[in-house]
């Protein structure tokens, strides 16, 4: 059994002061010399051996101190080297040179050759695959690293911080010396070798040192990468600006290659991303592609000091760095666009990842206490749940006291590879508030469910709410306490004004924030003068759900008047989700479809309502997706019901509000200058989301045709092109706009990724032969992780009814596509396989289908163990 315990941390008996790498690069065969220079940590034992680790390595050459080791001093094998009767005080060096293979590493971990380019990714695990090394988070060491290749095929060679030297050499051949000056973990090193065109900027920090950005990208496009370095020097700025931290190198480079398993890497001065987190331009890029650019180059670049200037103790504390990461993300992005826009989008995201996670078989906490493989951790519930962790904190403090403490953990803690405790302890240290309570949230996984109950008083002018938490068990946590909660709570009126109670009793209270701190609760309000509505959870304030059966004239009510606009959009579009729930009771009983004429006036008016920010009033205007619906009814789950209802509803909405679309779509058509930012993205999102609407309600193609050839940008033309796919799967003007499509990007791989999505998730059961042939299409490629999320990705994850289809060959295909993945990269494998995660919640017919084809891949023997970890929790 190889699983790793929290409880068995302890530090390494030796301790690294500086390696220097030398990579000779080879396609086929790259060799790498490294001299580490060592000494024994004081207090480990004196006989102790070092034992270093290894993945898939072959060792050419052992030397302490310049002398050949001899062989009874070693044992080296692929996975790990151990040297014996080292010295007991001082310090010395050893060389160690070992052998690999770039071009046969389909598992694009460690070093890489794909298209031309050597590319590294050594997070979490991947440097062991480069060479022998105490390959973990709390070995910081001094990196100088020498390149040599040839100097044609090779003519940039770039390492982590600053270039020290270059010269020619024979044969060729050239060299680039690079030193960075940061102690840093192994997981943060990082190399590239290959010919690449560059753009480069200018940055002067807040005390006014010059740092050049550079940004490289295939040849061909640069121009593309304008948007990527926009966002870097905002997010510099920013940082500056809102928590006081200043770049540090005299360089920051960026990489995009096209293949790459995460989103992207933040290196030290190197970061390398998937391309399709660099690459934008209005032809080839929708909005939603501009906001995740902006999103993850922020996050990496906030990564020099939370996660590189200070780092992770062990694998166990990742949400250390992860979580505070996503939170500093999530505060820039509010900052840059609508901010009640982008936590709509934010809790959107967790619902449909994070939730099923936490209920599912591969719930963990933010903070795990065990794992088999490290690469399963990078999870919605370490990232997004971990960020929602931070910002409760910032909650509980408010927003000054939060900057003290994460002032005081980066004063503390800088150069340090630290806990979760550290983190925590500072903000108590800085503000003097206990949060010993609050930590729990770290260790305790599940969703918790806050059932709410409410009396009016009239005669006292009180209002009574009784809050009750309960967390959910989850695997190897069965027993749950009582979390302290941060929950905003807002009264609405009868008139629609908000209320402000003269005093609260019952609990601590802040501004709007209720803090729920035991098992039961009983908040009363006095000074309330007329029976309000009662908005629970604004701003989403805590992870939880909330059970809170209120009438359909208070929910109505919060739809309308809440001033807290992420509440009001839940209010809204809790409205549509019950609906769309009782639909799909009434297609299974065989009864009909009623929609309710008050909820489609809502949407109709707030789609109408100038008011209202366009993005805001796309967001409400959207319904529930048959995956959300899904999830609501958690158990028994029939796709096909599901998307027969939705359609319905659908469609009913739109001949209700037609004309409503109509104006919108006329209204907001024919912008001609294109500006990414957030305004104008919100009135294409919002046209867009008319578009849709109008096709259904004349259900014909002929407006999204003409969409479509009108579109001067990537986002109207894929939004014309998905509504006739998925509306209109049949019809002529399909074909053609698919084929015009396929054409028109035929050199634009990541284009077409958008091509196979939108084929991909055509609904109905014809879409597995759909899913196989655009397979066989020559610009699908089964070795790069983005095609396969795109097309195999999308249809397990977001076709449902594709997917799901009843004879379970969805299944069947799927689970070959697995195994046969599962040879080459196992972290891809790994990752796809979670999409069947909530398998249980289908129907039985469905479910045990299911459970078939997981069973047949549990059946093999030879699974990575990234997918063995994986599949068996999911059939625990
Ligand atoms: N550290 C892995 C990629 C990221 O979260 O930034
Ligand atoms: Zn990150």
């Amino acid at each position: 059994d190889k699983t790793v315990y929290l409880k068995d941390y302890r530090p390494t008996d030796f301790i690294i002061e500086t390696v220097d790498l030398i990579f000779e690069l080879g396609a086929e065969m790259t060799t790498v010399g490294s001299e580490i220079r060592l000494s024994r940590r004081p207090g480990s034992p004196a006989d102790a051996p070092l034992t270093l680790d290894g993945d898939s390595l072959e060792l050419a050459g052992l030397a302490l101190d310049g002398k050949p080791l001899a062989p009874e001093r070693y044992e080296a094998a692929a996975d790990g080297l151990t040297v014996h009767g080292l010295p007991e005080s001082g310090s010395f060096t050893l060389t160690v040179k070992t052998r690999i293979n770039p071009s046969a590493n389909t598992q694009l971990l460690g070093l890489y050759r794909t298209s031309g380019l050597f590319s590294t990714q050594c997070e979490a695990e991947g440097f062991r695959r480069i060479t022998y090394f105490y390959d973990r988070p709390d070995v910081l060491a001094v990196y100088t690293v020498t390149i040599i290749a040839d100097k044609e095929s090779c003519p940039l060679l770039l390492s982590n911080g600053n270039l020290i030297e270059e010269r020619n050499l024979e044969d060729g051949r050239h060299m680039a010396k690079w030193h960075d000056p940061f102690p840093k973990p192994s997981y943060l090193f990082a190399l590239v070798a290959g010919d690449l065109a560059m753009i480069e900027d200018q940055f002067t920090t807040m005390s006014g040192r010059a740092v050049t950005l550079r940004i490289y990208v295939e040849h061909g496009k640069a121009d593309r990468a304008d948007y990527a370095m926009d966002s870097l020097k905002r997010a510099m700025r920013w940082d500056e600006e809102r928590f006081g931290r200043e770049y540090d190198l005299d360089i920051f480079m960026i990489v995009a290659v096209s293949d790459f398993n995460m989103g992207a890497m933040e290196n030290k001065g190197l970061n390398i991303f998937n391309d399709r987190l660099i690459l934008a331009d209005p032809e080839t890029a929708t909005d939603d592609d501009y906001l995740r650019i902006e999103a993850v180059v922020a996050h990496e670049y906030f990564h020099n000091w939370t996660g590189n200037r200070i780092t992770c103790r062990d694998w166990f504390q990742l949400s250390l760095k992860e979580g505070l990461t996503v939170y500093r993300e999530h505060e820039f992005t509010a900052d840059q666009r609508t901010r009640p826009v982008v936590r709509v989008d934010e809790v959107k995201f967790l619902r449909a990842n994070q939730f099923p996670e936490d209920g599912g078989p591969l719930a963990h906490p933010v903070r795990p206490t065990q794992y088999l493989e490290i690469d399963n951790f990078y999870t919605t519930t370490v990232y997004e749940k971990g960020s929602e962790v931070s910002r409760m904190i910032a909650t509980l403090l408010g927003t000054d006291n939060f900057r003290r403490g994460l002032d005081l953990f980066f004063e503390r803690h800088d150069g340090g590879a630290v806990t979760i405790e550290d983190y925590l302890k500072c903000f108590e240290d800085a503000t003097g508030r206990d949060l010993s309570h609050f930590a729990l949230w770290y260790h305790q996984a599940g969703t918790p469910v806050i059932s709410v109950q409410s009396a009016y008083d009239e005669a006292a002018s009180t209002l009574s709410l009784t809050l009750q938490q309960k967390t959910p068990p989850t695997p190897g946590q069965k027993e749950k306490k009582p979390l302290h909660i941060p929950l905003r709570v807002g009264l609405i009126g009868p008139n629609g004004d908000g209320m402000e109670p003269s005093a609260v009793s019952g609990g601590e209270r802040t501004e709007d924030v209720l803090h729920l701190t035991e098992a039961e609760q009983t908040f009363v309000f006095k000074g309330i003068g007329a029976r309000p509505a009662i908005s629970v959870n604004r701003d989403f304030s805590a992870p939880v759900k909330v059970n809170f059966e209120q009438s359909r004239d208070d929910r109505m009510a919060i739809a309308r008047f809440e001033t807290d606009l992420v509440a009001r959009w839940d209010a809204i579009n809790g409205l549509a989700l019950q609906a769309l729930v009782e639909a799909t009771a009434a297609v299974r009983a065989g009864t009909p479809i009623s929609v309710d004429p008050a909820l489609a006036e809502a949407l109709i008016e707030t789609a109408g309502d100038e008011t209202l920010e366009p993005a805001f009033r796309a967001l409400a205007l959207t319904l529930p997706s048959e995956l959300d619906i899904g999830r609501e009814l958690g158990r028994d789950i029939d796709p096909d019901a599901i998307h027969a209802a939705r359609r319905t509803v659908f469609g009913s909405l739109a001949r209700e509000g037609a004309e409503r679309f109509r104006q919108l779509v006329d209204a907001l058509s024919g912008d001609t200058e294109f500006s990414p930012n957030a305004d104008s993205a919100g009135r294409r999102a919002l046209r867009n989301t008319a578009l849709a609407y109008l096709a259904s309600a004349t259900d014909e193609p002929g407006a999204a045709r003409a969409a479509y050839d009108a579109a001067t940008n990537m986002t109207d033309m894929i939004a014309a092109l998905r509504i006739l796919a998925h509306q209109f799967p049949d019809a002529e003007e399909t074909a053609a706009v698919l084929d015009d499509f396929r054409h028109r990007f035929a050199g634009e791989p990541l284009v077409l990724d958008k091509w196979f999505g939108a084929q991909a998730t055509i609904p109905g059961e014809e879409a597995l032969e759909r899913v196989k042939r655009l397979m066989q299409d020559e610009a699908f490629d089964a070795l790069n992780p983005n095609r396969v999320r795109a097309l195999v990705g999308a249809f397990a994850s977001s076709n449902p009814t594709g997917f799901n289809r009843p004879d379970g060959a969805g299944y069947r295909f799927f689970a070959d596509f697995i195994l046969d993945a599962d040879k080459r990269n196992p972290t891809l494998t790994a990752r796809l396989m979670t999409v069947m995660r909530s398998f249980e919640a289908l129907e039985v017919g469905r479910q045990a289908k299911a459970r078939t084809e997981l069973e047949r891949i549990a059946g093999h023997e030879t699974l990575s163990r990234n997918l063995r970890d994986i599949i068996d929790r999911m059939l625990k």
